[in-house]
């Protein structure tokens, strides 16, 4: 009686599954024109000071965005801007909030990425933006934002710089 040939099994291992890490390393080398630092502010308001930010990484040659919006005015748009971040490529971001700053925060609590705070002064600021500056740099154990100074954009920028470099 003739038999069929066997079939040949491969004895190399099998390939690994790709991970979701693996995926987005990939995604990473694809968009390479991706901004790395996302400058969001809670008003438009804020935009003279915190456009120093973005000024201060187009110096350095680092790419950014910057957009407007508001932790209590738009927090759906905030929290999902915040979720999506890692994926789209940002690897730092800055929020700059006055009053009662909740902005930083609330990003902070939607990612894993560094966020750099920027306590801001307006027009109804509490002892000239002490009311930011303690709301933005009081975060609850294991949810940190890097605070700098009231107003210092530039520093924001300066530090978010620093942590790409390493
Ligand atoms: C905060 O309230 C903003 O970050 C801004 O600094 C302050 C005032 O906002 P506007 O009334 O000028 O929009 O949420």
């Amino acid at each position: 009686m003739s038999q069929e040939p066997m079939e040949e099994i491969p004895t190399g291992e099998a390939p690994a599954p790709v991970t979701e890490t693996q995926v987005e390393h990939q995604f990473d080398e694809l968009e390479v024109d991706a901004p790395r630092v996302g400058i969001v502010m809670g008003s438009k308001s804020d935009m003279p000071v915190m456009e120093k930010a973005g000024k201060e990484l187009e110096d350095r040659g680092v790419r950014y965005e910057i957009r407007v919006m508001s932790a209590h005015r738009d927090p759906d748009v905030v929290s999902d801007y915040a979720k999506n971040a890692h994926m789209r490529g940002l690897r730092v971001i800055i929020a700059g909030a006055g009053l009662a700053a909740a902005l930083p925060g609330v990003v902070a609590a939607h990612t894993e990425l560094p966020v750099i705070g920027v306590p801001l002064t307006s027009k109804t600021s509490v002892a000239g933006g002490l009311d930011a500056l303690l709301a933005i740099s009081q975060m609850p154990p294991g949810v940190p934002v890097a605070c700098v100074g009231i107003d210092a954009a530039k520093n924001a920028a300066v530090l978010a710089a620093k942590i790409l470099d390493t």
